[in-house]
């Protein structure tokens, strides 16, 4: 085992997931810099190394779940499928790492507990987990927005005799759950990939629902050729299309409003889209102002529900299953998710209504009733955006505590930077544009090395002016407002989380503009950044 004791690096990568992974490339292998990355998984992947449940898979197209900074790659990357399963994008990830050879240059199952920034120095002192000590001048935190994994304790947990699992953290030794009762807690796109991989895998399965979502088709099926082709001739210009794009999930968002389209067109818009899959299709490819406006979002509901009505056969269960919300959280999709409901081995709870009160020797007691199981899985989430980055106790300029100035929710500039925490500089942090990750992560890399090149010319301290970062956060929490997201609780808002502060996280202009920002930004001689 390598000693970390007394390193001094020029850049520390903390995480080797999709951001981590290229940050740690592009600073040693382009720019000839000293780095070393850290995680506390034992491999690379990030999520993808955790999350590794029954029946995980991307539910955005593969195409736009691959790097381009390796053309020869990005061309020639055979995905076998149009949303690749957990395994393949774990090989793909593994594949990147061992072309590069970066896994050298990483520390596996070593967790950055503290760091502290030393004015005097112009250094980062980091501290693991095991107590070593390494130096850095710049730190890249490419930690995840959805990696910080939250699960409920119940009272009474420790006595039940069977199983609880957590989906994001699933053991590498896959359990055989084949005729045992197996529970699933949450529906989010997480529960809903565990439920409709397990219902016929299981003896039975109880989907315990506290809020119902609207689910569409995925469309899961090879990887389209002609989409491989279009790659194929014109890598950059793909990538760059893409960036162009509000969200950056392939496709080019709607411009038409759901309201100015006879209701016949509607239906055959929201039709179409059902029949092709893909639940952020389904909310930005057919019309723009689904998230938007309460009206437009109702003629999507009044579509998912009459599916609904029409799959489930049994109209109570088709009743539970039909959210009260906006369609306004993160937009789901799996195959064959209200059919499930139709199988005799499947029960659903709502745990709204029948609240879990705890655990028993022999399965969970809900309202008052034993509900006998073998093995409780949870499928209950992340602290998204800020979770992970809190979990380090970070120590900035004069003593600033990141976990004391992010207390009313957090405050970041252009999702990259914190004011008063120098040369700390995050790939998908708070205030990033809400979009896809990959390309997004490759593209905010690509930005924070090029400023690190720029850093370097001079004395090497980049940091953040308050009040670039006040006015970033200001248009983000402006962006937010009135959107049908900011008002339907869930994970994209904090609202998921016990005590967490509800607040806006995103930069909401899209990723066209976000791009269009950030480079004269850059051109501007880093506006905003102030680079001593
Ligand atoms: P989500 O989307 O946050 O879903 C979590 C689910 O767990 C959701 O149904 C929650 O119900 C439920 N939940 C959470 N805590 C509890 C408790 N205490 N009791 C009952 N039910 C609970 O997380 P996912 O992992 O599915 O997906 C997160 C993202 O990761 C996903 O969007 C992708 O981008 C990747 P609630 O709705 O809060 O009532």
């Amino acid at each position: 085992e390598t000693t970390l004791n007394g390193l001094e690096l020029d850049v520390a990568v903390i995480g080797t997931g999709v951001g981590g992974l290229y940050a740690l490339h592009r600073t040693r292998n382009e720019m000839g810099m000293n780095v070393q990355a850290f995680d506390d998984a034992g491999g690379v992947g990030g999520t993808w190394y955790w999350n590794r449940y029954p029946g995980c898979r991307v539910d955005t197209e593969s195409t736009v779940y691959t790097y381009s900074f390796d053309l020869d790659m990005f061309q020639n990357w055979e995905w076998s499928e149009r949303y690749a399963k957990q395994p393949e994008v774990l090989g793909y990830l593994n594949a990147v790492a061992d072309k590069h050879d970066l896994k050298r240059s990483i520390n596996f199952n070593t967790r950055i507990n503290r760091m502290v920034w030393n004015e005097d120095e112009g250094r980062w002192t980091l501290t693991t987990a095991k107590g070593d000590v390494v130096k850095a001048k710049y730190v890249i935190e490419a930690v995840g927005l959805l990696s910080s994994s939250y699960a409920p304790q119940f009272p009474g947990q420790d006595k039940f005799k069977g199983d609880v699992l957590v989906a994001s953290r699933w053991p590498e030794q896959e359990p055989d759950l084949s005729n045992k009762r197996v529970a699933v807690l949450g529906t989010g796109s997480t529960g809903i990939q565990i439920v409709t991989a397990l219902a016929d895998k299981v003896g039975h399965l109880h989907v315990l629902q506290r809020t119902a979502q609207w689910v569409v088709p995925l469309g899961v099926g090879p990887f389209p050729q002609e989409t491989r082709e279009k790659i194929k001739a014109d890598p950059r210009g793909f990538r760059d299309w893409a960036l162009s794009t509000g969200a950056v999930f392939g496709f080019d968002e709607a411009t038409t409003s759901a309201l100015e389209v006879s209701e016949a067109e509607r239906q055959k818009v929201y039709q179409t889209a059902w029949e092709k899959g893909n639940g952020f299709a389904f909310m930005l490819e057919t019309f723009s102002d689904i998230p938007v406006t309460a009206a437009a979002n109702k003629t999507a509901t009044d579509f998912i529900k009459g599916k609904i009505d029409a799959i489930v056969t049994d109209p109570e269960v088709a009743a539970k299953l039909t959210p009260s919300d906006y369609y306004a959280r993160r937009p789901l999709a799996a195959d064959g998710y209200y059919e499930v409901y139709n199988r005799d081995n499947v029960t659903l709870h709502d745990v709204k209504a029948h609240p879990i009160e705890s655990f028993s020797e022999n399965g969970l007691i809900i309202d008052g009733e034993e509900l006998a199981l073998d093995v409780v899985i949870m499928a209950t989430g992340f602290d998204a955006m800020t979770g992970n980055y809190l979990k380090i106790e970070t120590i900035g300029r004069g003593g600033t505590k990141l976990q004391d100035a992010w207390s009313d929710g957090p405050h970041a500039y252009a999702g990259m930077s914190i004011a008063d925490f120098p040369n700390l500089l995050m790939v998908f942090g708070p205030f990033s544009p809400f979009t896809s990750q990959p390309l997004v992560h490759e593209w905010q890399v690509n930005f924070l090395t090029d400023m690190i090149k720029h850093a370097e010319e001079g004395s090497g301290v980049i940091e953040t002016t308050r009040q670039a970062q006040d006015s970033w956060v200001r248009v983000c929490q402006e962006g937010m407002a009135g959107t049908l997201f900011e008002v339907t609780d869930s994970w994209i808002n904090g609202a998921n989380i016990p005590g967490k502060p509800r607040t806006s996280m995103w930069y909401m202009g899209g990723m066209g503009n976000y791009v269009t920002e950030m480079n004269a930004i850059r051109d501007d001689n880093y506006r905003g950044f102030e680079i001593r």
